[in-house]
């Protein structure tokens, strides 16, 4: 596939004989969970309750559905969908015919989305139907007017019909389907879907990960997280996101046989009744959520004795709080520190209290390779801190169509640059100390500093911006924009305003806004974000 960078062929050839890759599809994963798990639950979304049988029934009649609109393999399809069933049925039916989604959040926004479509070229956009808040309609009416890839939009969870190019997925699940079987279908090596990446450049960067790692990846974490076919995971971040997608998240839990509950939203008071309802063994959550929990937890009156498993992961996870979390919850702590572009490490279930409390865990793999360097790439001494590079059988070789950064992202040999400042203890377990990428960690949603930059400096009273990180209590970090104006400063409002018309995600809007005459400048002068980053915490500690 054009833009697709493989794994040179030594070492496919090695995660092949070394049993990572096995050649199985999602599509036909399914197929043989169908066969095994049958008449089990797989899927648990409010009353609604589908047996494996039903996944891969709705799985053909949607994958026959969308070939009869002319969607075939290698197809983009951007998927923006909350935590219901229909996300899983419309990817499991994307997988069979070979199509790829790209996986969107439900909080992007028109930016977003319209760079998704025309970058990947999108012939259809699933949206959710009503009853979300937000007006995905309006937006996908947008899209469809201005990308002239997209050909469809397809609504799940309404039946406007199939009026105005819009498509409701219920008349496409409509119509009865044997098995459905592509002529082209996808085989292991081939890539499944689009990941996106956090990010620290001015766009965002479309992650392609095959059947064959993110499947490997997938048993991997199954077996680390002690899933079967008893577990019950209950999924409370955005599906699509790879945590809750896959480390075990959703699709592992599938894998091991379990049931996959969907949260509509992770807040305490819908999440602890469900737990309670659905004897919940394990969930995922990001630490400000984490917080929100242990806080609820002495108040609320549910019975979480089924949680066994609490995993933290997307951001750093403080000790003190670590700490609180078998005392308060009952379960035991897994901290998770992955990326989507690979890489995940566990803290692992039997680790006693200290690493569980101390380190992000240790790599998936034996054959996760780990490197510890310093600015000039050499490896720093045991135990101290240095910039984490990282290559192995599920971590990608490049973004998708994107060369010129690929060769700053990946050594030359092939070492995926985390962009995470990190230590190695003499175990082997991963510290996080901080970042060296130009990224805002929002609680664990990733804001690239050079995009926000970009849309602020599109702002007629703007004359230069700097986008840095401030610390904040509950998320970690908040985002400050530091702005120099032409003429009078506008009112910070104005600027946020700006940036929301414009069709930015919410999470990536700036917390505050600060106006400078100038910025202070590094030796080589450079924009000194250590500096900015410096000034706006001495100023938010004093109050001001
Ligand atoms: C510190 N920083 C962390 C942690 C991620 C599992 C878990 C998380 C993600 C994820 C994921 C961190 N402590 N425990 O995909 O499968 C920061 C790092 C990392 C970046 C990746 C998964 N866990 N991070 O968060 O692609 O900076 O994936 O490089 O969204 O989040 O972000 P993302």
């Amino acid at each position: 596939m054009p833009g697709f960078i493989p794994w040179p062929e030594p070492w496919a050839e090695r995660y092949r004989r070394a049993g990572h890759w096995r050649g199985d599809t999602f599509g036909g994963l399914l197929r043989a969970l169908a066969g095994r798990f049958g008449g089990r639950t797989a899927l648990v979304d409010g009353e609604r309750r589908w047996s494996y049988r039903d996944l891969d029934q709705k799985a053909d009649r949607l994958a026959a559905g969308f070939a009869r609109l002319g969607l075939g393999p290698r197809d983009a399809v951007v998927v923006q969908l909350p935590n219901t069933a229909e996300f899983f049925a419309v990817i499991f039916a994307l997988f069979r015919l070979g199509a790829l989604p790209v996986f969107a959040l439900p909080a992007h926004r028109s930016l977003e989305i319209r760079y998704f479509c025309e970058f990947t070229r999108a012939k259809a956009y699933v949206i959710p139907g009503a009853a979300t808040g937000f007006d995905y309609r309006g937006l996908a009416s947008g899209i469809r007017d201005t990308v002239s890839s997209v050909e469809h939009v397809i609504v799940a969870g309404e039946s406007p019909g199939a009026s105005g190019g819009v498509i409701a997925l219920d008349d496409l699940l409509d119509e009865p389907h044997d098995q459905f079987v592509s002529s082209a279908g996808p085989t292991g090596g081939d890539v499944a879907f689009f990941q996106l990446s956090g990010g620290s450049t001015g766009v965002p960067k479309l992650i392609p990960r095959t059947h064959d790692d993110y499947i490997l990846s997938l048993r991997g974490s199954v077996e680390i997280c002690g899933l079967d076919d008893t577990s019950v995971y209950l999924a409370v971040l955005p599906v699509a996101h790879n945590f809750p997608l896959s480390s075990p998240g959703t699709l592992g839990t599938l894998l091991a046989g379990g049931t996959v509950v969907l949260a509509p939203r992770p807040s305490p008071d819908e999440a602890f009744p469900l737990i309670e309802r659905e004897r919940v063994t394990i969930t995922a959550v990001v630490p400000p959520l984490a917080l929100v929990w242990l806080e609820a937890a002495a108040t609320l009156r549910h019975d979480l004795s089924s949680l066994r498993v609490l995993q933290v992961g997307g951001a750093k996870f403080g000790p003190e709080a670590a700490a609180r979390v078998k005392p308060t919850l009952g379960c035991q702590l897994q901290q998770v520190f992955g990326m989507a572009e690979g890489l995940v490490n566990y803290t692992r279930l039997d680790d006693p209290d200290d690493i569980v409390i101390h380190t992000q865990g240790r790599p998936i793999s034996p054959d996760d390779e780990i490197l510890v360097v310093d600015d000039d790439d050499r490896e720093v001494p045991a135990g101290a801190v240095g910039h984490l590079l990282t290559r192995g059988p599920y971590t990608i070789r490049g973004y998708y169509d994107s060369p010129e950064h690929n060769a700053r992202a990946f050594t030359p040999d092939g070492f995926y640059r985390t962009g995470d400042l990190v230590r190695l203890t003499p175990l082997g377990y991963l510290v996080v100390e901080g970042r060296a990428k130009d990224q805002i960690n929002r609680g664990g949603d990733k804001v690239a500093a050079e995009e926000v930059e970009n849309h602020i400096l599109a702002h007629p009273a703007v004359r230069d911006v700097a986008v840095v990180a401030m610390p904040d209590a509950f998320l970690g970090e908040r985002t400050c924009a530091f702005v120099i104006a032409r003429g009078a400063a506008p009112k910070g409002v104005e600027i946020t305003r700006f940036l929301r018309d414009r069709g930015l995600a919410a999470y990536k809007i700036p917390d505050r806004v600060e106006f400078v005459d100038a910025f202070p400048e590094t030796g080589v002068g450079k924009v000194s974000k250590k500096t900015l980053r410096a000034a706006i915490a001495a100023k938010s500690r004093g109050g001001a």
